[in-house]
Formats: structure tokens, sequence, C-alpha cells
């Protein structure tokens, strides 16, 4: 049914029939008129930001969480530009958000009005699509367009800017009118059957294999067949930063994270392996090191729906492109069954090589392992991140969903607390965003109101956007924050010990007292400084209804290992000096 609303008032109907219940903004006059036609919306809620990079991230975390589409708000110019580092972040992790953005009149365009920026422009490069919208009419058919873009496919951001005049003009609306075709995306081009059979052959004979799970099997959804692919064949798998939850850390043939910060039983393992199987992922160069020495006895299968991203960094032996859940299911049948994991349709072809020597390798690899873990460190009156990652990961049992910022912690994070399921761990992967943490986990509050959501962040990346404890407290928002306070850039430092001779240039931080600041903004707010204070916080917040603040106070030159240094081959990786055991008298 036809009806005449303004542009404004079209793209709230539109936003609310796309099933969009929350968006996260900041006003300014270019996007007024739309804030004035929100007041027509009670169904959608509008989180007030304290910066426009929140804002995004805000959406980016609600899309990872739930899987739907996250919306963010801003207005022209400033507005606009605060968007663009939250916009590259979820381009770079595939993450589905919708940014809209006010523009000057469009009888102003190219004048360099007051706070006209050409944010089309601007962000051509980390878009998927963007739009510059000048007429009511064209607001409906753009949403409609825009939202199947951002979700289909490899999924990613979208802008779209609507001039001041298109919102305030009337026009006819019609729902319906606008359908756009739900075309699906390119790579759903099924990949002839012979690359099928090529990867089977490959699958069924290897000795040594491995998976690489990335975080396409999140997207997808495809963690029952990546399941069952594993255990039918039994192959281990490794995860990239992003792929964390995509198989459960509890399942015997997991192996952990791989790469830069991975655990050096994996790294090894990918060394050594005969056969890699790429599942949603994009050989990273943090996760392959240096490529002309990566995996070198392996033949490799990538399984991806992104063409543009097969043979780019890693030349393989077979591509299957497409969506990674149907290419599976089109291959599991032909997998043979392996002994290890006997399944009841004994009917299907076995595998003839017996892989239980690479299992029994990869075992012994990670035993030797355990005596450098700085867990085994007796209590030394010094308390390491280590630590209270480890006793968050036991007395949340496992089940927080843990929103992380970039640094040492996220790495300690990715070690030491266990992921069972997707969408428990949301950290910016690719662009490696501080600031991320805080505003993405209010956002994935907002998709998973149940969960119990747990920030961690460094002292640096929190001052980046701290501002949003503000938001918490007008948005009643009841998440946990534990700053690893550590008065360092850890990070930025760790590598100025190992690659520039200990010059801490830059990287120490004089902070604010975190706790008072959490009480100034409102805040229920604890400090730590010795390990027996850890779980004692973490309970302490648990109980508490509302946000806690926990400042843990930590060891201040600690360093996140192992590490393979950039450029470097993944097995040459930089160890904790061990056995630590031995060595822990320095109190
Ligand atoms: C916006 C941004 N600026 C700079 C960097 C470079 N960088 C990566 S890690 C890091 C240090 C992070 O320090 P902190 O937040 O205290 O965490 P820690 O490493 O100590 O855990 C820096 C500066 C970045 N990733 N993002």
């Amino acid at each position: 049914m036809k009806k005449k609303m303004t542009g404004a008032e079209i793209l709230w109907e539109c936003l609310s029939r796309e099933q969009v219940t929350h968006v996260f903004g900041y006003p300014g006059g270019a996007i007024l008129p739309a804030y004035d036609a929100l007041c027509k919306y009670p169904n959608i809620r509008h989180v007030l930001v304290r910066h426009e990079q929140g804002a995004t991230h805000m959406a980016d975390g609600y899309a990872r969480a739930s899987g739907r589409v996250g919306v963010a708000v801003a207005t022209s110019g400033p507005g606009a530009t605060n968007m663009v580092t939250g916009i590259a972040t979820a381009m770079m992790d595939s993450s589905p958000i919708v940014c809209v953005t006010g523009q000057v009149g469009s009888k102003l365009i190219g004048l360099d009005a007051f706070q006209e920026i050409d944010i089309t422009g601007i962000t051509l490069p980390i878009t998927k699509h963007n739009y510059l919208v000048t007429r009511a009419d064209e607001v409906a058919g753009v949403v409609r367009e825009a939202f199947m873009i951002a979700r289909s496919g490899r999924p990613g951001p979208v802008l779209i800017d609507i001039t001041k005049d298109a919102q305030q003009s009337s026009c006819e609306f019609d729902w319906e009118a606008t359908r756009t075709p739900e075309h699906p995306p390119r790579p759903d081009r099924r990949a002839p059957s012979e690359d099928y059979q090529r990867a089977l052959d490959l699958i069924n004979s290897a000795q040594r294999p491995v998976i690489l799970a990335g975080h396409g099997i999140l997207l997808s959804g495809a963690l029952s067949q990546v399941r069952e692919l594993a255990e039918k064949a039994g192959v281990p798998v490794a995860m990239t930063l992003l792929g964390i939850g995509a198989f459960p850390a509890s399942h015997p043939l997991n192996l952990g994270m791989m790469g830069m910060h991975g655990e050096a039983w994996v790294n090894h393992a990918i060394q050594e392996a005969d056969l890699l199987i790429a599942l949603g992922m994009r050989f990273d160069d943090r996760v392959t090191g240096n490529l002309k020495t990566y995996a070198p006895n392996a033949r490799k299968i990538h399984v991806e729906i992104d063409p543009a991203e097969v043979n780019k960094n890693v030349p393989v032996d077979v591509a299957l492109i497409g969506d990674l859940r149907s290419v599976l299911s089109d291959l599991l049948p032909g997998v043979a069954i392996s002994d290890r994991y006997p399944r009841a349709e004994s009917r299907e072809p076995r595998v003839e090589v017996d892989r239980s020597p690479w299992l029994a390798h990869i075992a012994e690899l990670k035993g030797e392992v355990a005596v450098r873990d700085i867990q085994n460190l007796p209590d030394n009156g010094h308390l390491y991140a280590a630590h209270v990652i480890s006793d968050l990961w036991r007395e949340t049992g496992g089940n927080a969903l843990v929103v992380t910022d970039v640094g040492q912690h996220q790495m300690w994070e990715a070690q030491y607390y266990h992921h069972e399921d997707p969408r428990t761990l949301i950290t910016s992967g690719g662009l490696g965003t501080m600031g991320f943490a805080l505003p993405a986990a209010i956002g994935a509050k907002m998709a998973q109101p149940d969960a119990e959501v747990w920030v961690v962040v460094g002292d640096g990346g929190f001052q980046m956007t701290m501002c949003e404890l503000a938001t918490i407290v007008q948005e009643n928002i009841d998440i946990n924050v534990a700053i690893i306070n550590n008065g360092y850039l850890g990070m930025v430092r760790q590598w100025q010990e190992f690659f520039y001779d200990r010059r801490y240039h830059a990287t120490p931080l004089v902070n604010p007292d975190f706790e008072k600041l959490a009480q100034a903004f409102g805040l229920h707010a604890m400090t730590v400084t010795q390990r027996s204070g850890v779980v004692p916080a973490v309970q302490a917040a648990r109980s508490h209804r509302g946000t806690t603040v926990i400042n843990f106070c930590v060891e201040q030159e600690d360093s996140v290992f192992p590490m393979v240094p950039a450029g470097a081959s993944l097995h040459e990786m930089i160890r904790r000096p061990g056995p630590l055991v031995e060595t822990a008298s320095d109190t």
C-alpha cells in the first residue's frame, strides 16, 4: 500500500522492516530530521554513544554477537569521519554493519559547506558498498539493498549518506516496490565436481593433515559440518584468532590458536603437515609468518566464499569457492572414516592411512610445552595477566562472552580463556583496533541480553574509548570490565624489548586511578594487585547487578610467548625461558 512519508520516516520504516531493534548513534545538524522522525518509531531503541567511533564498534559487536546486521547513525562531517575506524574494523573482519550518515543539503554539495565531507569518497575502500542519497524516493530501495549487501556473501559494512533535503522531503512509500532481488552471492556457483574429487583424494590419503579453522566457519554457521569433518577423518583443528569458538576448546582434536602468538605445538604441526584444509580463513600474515617457508610439505585445500582470497597469499592445490556450509555438506559423504572416531555409518569408506602416529606426535609436542607455562609458576606475590584470564575462565565456567581489545591481553585471552561456543570471543583481528572492546561489548550485550559479558582490555586501549562508560551508565548496561593494567602499551613494549634493545620510548603510561575514574562515572569498581585477589574480585563483579570495572595491576614487563617475530618462519618462535619452576624465586 502506498503512503506519503518523508525520507526520514522512510529510513526508520525500512529499518523496522529489516527487523532492526537497536541503533547506536550521535545526532547533529545534518541528521536532525532523521532523529526527529525517530520519535515515531519507539520499537527502535536508540543508544546514545559518546563518540561516533563507539557507535560503529557497538554496531559491529552487535553484529558479531547476533549474526544480524548492526546499525550506526551519525551526522555529516566530523560525525561521519569519526566512524571511519569502526567501518574499517568491520571491513577487515567481515562484520555486517550499516552506517547511516547525514549529509548537507544536496544544493550545498561540493561547496565546502559547514560540516560537509565526502564520506562516500573517504569510505570507498573500506565498505562493501556505499551510497549518496539525494532524494526521498531513493531511500527505501537503498536501505533494502544495503542490508542485502551487508549480510550476503562475505559480509561487511555498507554506508548510506543521506542529504538533509532527502530526509525532509516527502514521497510515496511502497515497500513491496523496492524489493531487491536476493541475488545469491556469486561464489554460490558450485565448484566443478572434479575439484571436489581432488579435495577428497587429498583428504582421504593424507597422513599428517591439519584443519585451519577461520572466522568464515562462524559467519556461515558451518560448525557441525567442521566438527563432522574433523571427527570423521580424525584431523586435528587449529584456529585463527577470529576462528576461536568455531571448534570446542575441550574437544580432543582441538589444537588451539595458530600463528604469531599461537601455541608452539600448533605451529610445529602446521609446519610438519602434509595437508592443510583451510576453512573460511585468508592466510593472514600473522597466521603464516614467512610465506616462503610456510607449511613447506603440505598440499593445500582452501574452502572460501571470497574468490579474491584464493591464491592471494598462499598458492593452493584445490580451491572450493562457495558458502562453507554447503561446500562441506557436499564434501562430507565422500570423506573416509578414520578409526580414531568410529561412527555408526560404517558402510562409508574407511581411511586407509593410519593417522594415530601423527596425533601421538602432536600430543608429545604439547606435553613438552607445559614446563614453560606461566600457569605453573608458584605464587611469588606477583600478579600475571595469564592468571587473571585463567581465573576469569574458571569462575565463569568458560561461558562468558568475552570482548577483547588489542595488545598482549588479547593474546593472553586467546591462550588462556577456553571457548567452547561460537560467538563467545569478539575481538578486532584484521585491523587490530585499540579502543574496540568497550563499545563492542556494549553492542554485544544489546544483542545477547542474557549473556554474561566481560571486557578484557589493556590500560592503553581502555583510555581510547573509556568515554563509553557514560553510555553504560545512561543506558543501564550490565557488563563487567577487566582492565589488564601493566602501566605500558604492553605489546609495543614487548617489541621494544625483543627487537629495539629495550628502548622503551613512548610506551610507559601514566594512568589515572581507574577505580576512582569508574566510580566518578557512577560505576562499581575495584583494584586488584595480588594473585589471591583475582577470584574474589571476579565473584564480586558477577554478583553485583550492573557494570563493575576491575583494575588488575599486573606484572609490568611480562611478555606473550611464544612469539614468531614478524617475517620469520612459523616454527622459529621466541619461547618463554623455561622451565619456569626453577626460576620462580624472584619475589
Ligand atoms: C588505534 C591503535 N593505535 C595503535 C595501535 C598499535 N598497538 C598495538 S598493541 C598496542 C599496545 C596496547 O597497549 P594496551 O592497551 O595497554 O594493552 P597491552 O598490550 O598492554 O595488553 C599498540 C599501541 C593499535 N593497534 N591501534
